[in-house]
């Protein structure tokens, strides 16, 4: 058996959640190989909504196996919190949700270190969530952090002396901190952690894959905030795209099966840096309005704007995609006309080839497309999608060159339409 990938195009938030949930009666297992708390992956079901940040979005069918990989970042924290809001609502998750080891924690100072780094940066500040993702892949890769295995034994010493690190660091800053109230927390959330099977998630999955199990790996973020071909340096600290499901749970590239690359019918983005096709008028207004687009982790506005095929293609490229899923065309369902940017120009020059960096002056080149005016969130098949719908992903099936095999028509599982 292979792993599949279900991850995001743009700029995160296109709904990979939701349709993970959608897909996990599917498959045996479903993991996260990436990020942190950081994300705010949101569910619909039975007229509730819920927002996961830790656990991958396969924890509603109990049947299922969930596993947190080696290549995430664990907040102890935030990780007690989300259990805790879960038990409240009945659930024991301590039979379907391990841990693998080689996770690394997000540490109290790591949370005030990002903090500090982005005061510090003033107007050039990423907007990153404030969670500690980027000082925790920084300790990873510096080769001082402390993983999830670390808590078996000595881990107070462990984290005592890391601390007297940051503590260094942090006197560089001009910032002012409380670290009590996190530390009481800290302890919590590591006694929480004790209560779950944690595991070489690496030999599992491989495990599960010979015993002829199926695999659906749940990426965070979004291509265009990957660390090394995302918008540097407004990206976030880890490999967001399909490689990184290879390296953050220990599966071999012939290992991936399906990669599902999700996006919504326009683009959104939350935090600073270039977005070529944003809408600083009322139509993005509109847009956030009527998509609902508030982060679902801090609940900051998002940003919106036109689809960009520049950047899709180039996410297709970069994934090996092999099945498109489109959500929230039913966002766009009051819009006449639907813009789609199709090629860059800079300095002059046209150019279909996402960029370097994306500067200012970059003007966007766009096609119109008609819009469909028509509600499609009570749809059920394809067959009832107006003409105009069935264009518009006939357009984008022609310039990405891969199937959308799903389209999502509202945030609740039921509103999801698998295509022949
Ligand atoms: P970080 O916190 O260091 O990873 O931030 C770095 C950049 O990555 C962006 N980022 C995100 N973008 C979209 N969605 C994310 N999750 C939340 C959501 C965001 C929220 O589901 O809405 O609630 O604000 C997410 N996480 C990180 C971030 O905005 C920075 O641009
Ligand atoms: P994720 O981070 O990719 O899981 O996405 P988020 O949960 O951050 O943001 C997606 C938002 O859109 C959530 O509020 C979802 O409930 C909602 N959503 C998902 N698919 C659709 C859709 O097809 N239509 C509408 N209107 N909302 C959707
Ligand atoms: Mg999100």
């Amino acid at each position: 058996m292979k792993v599949d990938v279900l991850l995001g195009l743009q700029w995160g938030d296109e709904g990979k959640g939701k349709v993970v949930d959608v897909l996990t009666p599917k498959y045996d297992v479903i993991t996260r190989f990436q990020g942190g708390p950081n994300a705010g992956h949101t569910l619909e079901f039975d007229n509730i909504k819920h927002v996961l940040h830790n656990i991958p979005s396969g924890i509603f069918h109990e049947s299922k196996m969930n596993i947190i990989g080696n290549g995430v970042v664990l907040d102890p924290i935030s990780f007690k919190q989300e259990i805790d809001e879960l038990e409240a609502r009945g659930m024991d998750m301590t039979k379907n949700l391990v841990i693998s080891k080689k996770a690394h924690l997000i540490l109290p100072t790591h949370r005030i270190l990002d903090a500090a780094s982005e005061a510090s940066k003033g107007k050039t500040k990423i907007g990153s969530t404030l969670k500690g993702i980027g000082p925790t892949y920084m300790d990873k890769t510096g080769r001082n952090g402390l993983r999830v295995g670390d808590i078996l034994s000595n881990f107070d010493e462990k984290y005592s002396d890391l601390k007297k690190k940051h503590e260094q660091l942090l006197s560089m800053y001009n910032f002012e901190y409380n670290i009590e109230e996190f530390e009481k927390g800290l302890k919590e959330g590591i006694e929480c952690l004790k209560k779950f099977t944690l595991i070489d998630s690496e030999h599992q999955i491989n495990g599960y894959l010979k015993d002829g199990k199926s695999v659906l790996a749940e990426g965070a973020q979004g291509t265009l905030l990957d660390i090394d071909f995302g918008s540097y340096p407004y990206v976030t600290s880890s490999n967001t795209i399909c490689a990184g499901a290879c390296t953050g749970m220990g599966v071999a590239p012939n290992k991936i099966g399906e990669v599902f690359g999700i996006f919504k019918a326009y683009c959104t983005r939350v935090g600073s840096g270039p977005f070529p096709t944003e809408l600083e008028c009322e139509t993005g207004e509109e847009l956030r309005k009527a998509g609902h687009e508030f982060g679902a982790t801090t609940g900051r506005p998002r940003r919106c704007g036109w689809l960009d095929l520049v950047a899709l293609k180039y996410s297709v490229m970069i994934n090996g995609v092999t099945q498109l899923i489109m959500t929230k065309g039913d966002v766009l369902s009051s819009f006449k006309t639907i813009k789609v940017a199709t090629a860059y120009k800079i300095d002059g020059e046209e150019t279909t080839e996402f960029p370097f960096e994306l500067p200012d002056n970059l003007e966007v080149v766009y096609d119109e497309l008609p819009g469909w005016n028509a509600d499609l969130t009570g749809m059920k098949s394809e067959d009832e999608f107006p003409e105009e719908l069935n264009n518009y992903i006939s357009y984008l099936e022609a310039e990405l060159e891969v199937p959308i095999t799903i389209v999502s028509v509202g945030p609740d599982r039921d509103q999801t339409i698998v295509r022949a």
